[in-house]
C-alpha cells in the first residue's frame, strides 16, 4: 500500500505585508492525518514551514516564503507515495502550484491531491497546475475512499465533493463528520519541537509552556458577508461532546506535556451547555491548564457568568470581533454584533486578570469616513474599558464569499495577494494610514486610563512574557529581522 504524504506548504505573504503571515500548529492536517491512519493507510507529513521556520527565501520576487522550497518539499517526497497538498489560504495558492508542478517533474505519475480551506473554493486551478484531485470541503469523509479507489487502480468514481481532470465537481456544501468519532489529531507527526521553541504562534505564546492548537467544533452558524466559513460549512456547526473534549485535552497532557491549549473553533461558544460542562470538567477534574480563543469567541455567546467559569476553568486570552463601530457598517456586512456589550465584557475580563483583544476590519466596502470615525471612537471607549489590544486588517474578499465580487474590492492580480494588507486596493494607502493612526489613538488612551497595565505591557515585550499577540508580535519582528539577515543570500524561486 502505497504512503500517503501530506504537505503543509511553507508560509507565504508579500513582501509590501509589514505585517506578514501568522504561522502555527497545522491541526486540520494533523486531524485529517489521524483519520486517514485510521482507515488503515499509511501517513506522513512534510511541514515545509515547522520543518525550517527561521528559513525565509524569496518567492516569485514579490513574495517572502518561510520553511522548505517546493524543490526541498519534492525531493523528500518518495516517488511511490501519493502526495497531498493543504492548501489553507490563498496567500498559498501559487505556492502550492508551484509544489505540484515540482512533485509532477520528479515523478509524473504519482497521484497529488489538493485539500484545504482555500483549495476547496478555487479546485479547478490546482487541477491546471497539474493535480489529480481537489477534495473540497471535510477530508475525513472522502480522502480514505480516493486512496481506497487510487490503490484498486481507479480514481474517485462514485465520490462527492471531489473534482478531477475528467472536470466532474460535485461540491459538498455541508460538514457532516461525526467529530466524536474522530481520533485525536497525529501531532506526532509534526515538528512539535520547533513551533515549541519558536515562542510565537496565532495566540500568545507563553515563556517555557508547551502549547497545542485544537479544535472542539467546527463550523458557524452565521452568515457574515465577508467570510468563507458559511460556505465552507454549509451552515452547519458541528460539536465534540464535553466528555471528547476532556478526554482530547487530557491525552496531549499526558502524551506531549501541553499544559496551555489554543482553541481555534471558528465559533466556540453555540451550544452554553457545552461550555458549561467542559468548564466543570476542567475545574472538578482539576486539570491546572490554561487556555485561549486567538480565533474568537462570539460576543453573544458570553456574559459575566459566562467568563466567570471560562476564567476560573484557566482561560487566560480571547478575542472578540466587533469589526467596527458603526451599525450601518455592521448591516453591510449582514453582521449580527451587539456591539454594546463589548465594553461590559472586557473590563469584565480584565477584572478577572485575562487578557481581550477586539478584531476589526477597515475598508468594508460602503463604508464612510463617518463611519471610520465612528469605528475611532468606539476603540477609544474600548481602551478606556481596559482591552488590551486591538487588531485591524484591512478588508480583502475571498473566494466564495459575496465580497468577492464587489466592484470596490477589484484590482489585485493573482489570488496570492488576498491578504490582510492588500496593497493592491486604491484606498489601501488611505486604509493603511487609518489603522495606524487608530493603533496610535488605542494606545494613547490606554496610557492615559490604565498606565500602570501600559507599562506592565511593556515590561512583559522585554522579558517575553507575552499576556497578547502584539506583545509577542513586537518580540516576533526581532526574531524575523535577524532570521532574515540570516537567510540573505538563500534561494530564490520563481
Ligand atoms: C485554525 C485556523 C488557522 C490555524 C491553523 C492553520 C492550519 N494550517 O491548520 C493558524 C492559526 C495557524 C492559521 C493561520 C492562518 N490562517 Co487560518 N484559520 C483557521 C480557522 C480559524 C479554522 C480553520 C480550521 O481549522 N477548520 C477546521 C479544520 C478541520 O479544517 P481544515 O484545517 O481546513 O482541514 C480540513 C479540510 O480543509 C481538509 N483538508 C485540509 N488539508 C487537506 C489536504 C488534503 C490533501 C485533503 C484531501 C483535505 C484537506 O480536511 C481537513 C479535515 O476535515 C479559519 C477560520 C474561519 N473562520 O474559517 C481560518 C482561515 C482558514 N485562515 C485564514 C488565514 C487568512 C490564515 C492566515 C493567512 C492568517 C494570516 N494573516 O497570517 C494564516 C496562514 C498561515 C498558514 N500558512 O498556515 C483564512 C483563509 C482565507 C483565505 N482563503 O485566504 C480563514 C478562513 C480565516 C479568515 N476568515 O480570514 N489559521
Ligand atoms: S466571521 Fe465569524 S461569526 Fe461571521 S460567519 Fe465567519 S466565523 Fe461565523
Amino acid at each position: 500500500m502505497r504512503e500517503l504524504v501530506l504537505v503543509r506548504p511553507p508560509v507565504v505573504h508579500l513582501k509590501a505585508d509589514f505585517y506578514g503571515s501568522i504561522p502555527g500548529i497545522p491541526s486540520g492536517i494533523a486531524y485529517l492525518a489521524a483519520s486517514v491512519r485510521a482507515a488503515g493507510f499509511p501517513v506522513r507529513v512534510i511541514d515545509a514551514f515547522g520543518t525550517a521556520p527561521h528559513r525565509f527565501f524569496t518567492f516569485r520576487r514579490r513574495y517572502r516564503a518561510r520553511g522548505l522550497t517546493p524543490g526541498e518539499i519534492a525531493d523528500l517526497t518518495p516517488r511511490d507515495s501519493i502526495a497531498g497538498i493543504s492548501v489553507h489560504c490563498a496567500g498559498e495558492h501559487s505556492m502550492s502550484c508551484s509544489i505540484i508542478r515540482e512533485l509532477k517533474a520528479r515523478a509524473p505519475f504519482r497521484p497529488v491531491i489538493v485539500g484545504g480551506y482555500h483549495a476547496t473554493f478555487v479546485p479547478d486551478d490546482f487541477i491546471a497546475a497539474g493535480a489529480d484531485y481537489a477534495v473540497m470541503g471535510e477530508g475525513e469523509n472522502r480522502l480514505p475512499g480516493l486512496l481506497a479507489g487510487l490503490e484498486r487502480g481507479l480514481g474517485a468514481e462514485g465520490l462527492e465533493g471531489i473534482a478531477g481532470r475528467d472536470g466532474k465537481v460535485e461540491r459538498k456544501t455541508r460538514y457532516v463528520v461525526d467529530l466524536d468519532s474522530q481520533p485525536f489529531a497525529a501531532v506526532e507527526l509534526l515538528p512539535l519541537e520547533n513551533y515549541w521553541k519558536l515562542g510565537y504562534g496565532h495566540g500568545p505564546v507563553m515563556r517555557n509552556v508547551r502549547y497545542m492548537n485544537i479544535l472542539t467544533s467546527r463550523g458557524c452558524p452565521y452568515k457574515c458577508s465577508f467570510c468563507q466559513a458559511p460556505e465552507m460549512s454549509g451552515g452547519r456547526w458541528l460539536r465534540k461532546s464535553p466528555q471528547r473534549v476532556l478526554e482530547e485535552i487530557r491525552w496531549h497532557m499526558d502524551r506531549f506535556g501541553v499544559r496551555d491549549f489554543h482553541i481555534q473553533d471558528e465559533n466556540f461558544a453555540v451550544d452554553r451547555k457545552r461550555v458549561e460542562e467542559i468548564c466543570r470538567g476542567l475545574i472538578d477534574g482539576g486539570f491546572g491548564i490554561t487556555f485561549c480563543f486567538p480565533s474568537g469567541l462570539k460576543m453573544e455567546t458570553l456574559d459575566r457568568e459566562l467568563l466567570e467559569l471560562l476564567a476560573r476553568a484557566g482561560m487566560r486570552y480571547f478575542s472578540l470581533s466587533p469589526e467596527t463601530g458603526s451599525r450601518r457598517v455592521l448591516e453591510l456586512m449582514n453582521k449580527t454584533a451587539d456591539i454594546d456589550r463589548v465594553p461590559g465584557l472586557v473590563s469584565a475580563a480584565s477584572a478577572m486578570g485575562v487578557s481581550t483583544c477586539c478584531f476589526f476590519v477597515a475598508g468594508t466596502p460602503g463604508e464612510t469616513d463617518e463611519d471610520r470615525r465612528d469605528t475611532r471612537r468606539y476603540i477609544r471607549r474600548l481602551a478606556r474599558s481596559g482591552v488590551d489590544e486591538v487588531v485591524m486588517p484591512v478588508m480583502t474578499p475571498f473566494p466564495a464569499t459575496a465580497s468577492m465580487n464587489d466592484p470596490e474590492l477589484q484590482g489585485f492580480r493573482e489570488m496570492d495577494e488576498l491578504c490582510f494588507s492588500p496593497v493592491w486596493r486604491r484606498d489601501y494607502r488611505k486604509l493603511d494610514g487609518f489603522r495606524r493612526w487608530t493603533y496610535v489613538h488605542f494606545y494613547v488612551v490606554r496610557l492615559l486610563h490604565h498606565p500602570l497595565s501600559f507599562l506592565a505591557m511593556l515590561g512583559r515585550i522585554f522579558t517575553g512574557r507575552s499576556r497578547t499577540k502584539g506583545e509577542m508580535t513586537a518580540r516576533r519582528m526581532v526574531r524575523d529581522l535577524l532570521d532574515k539577515l540570516a537567510s540573505l543570500g538563500g534561494p530564490e524561486v520563481e
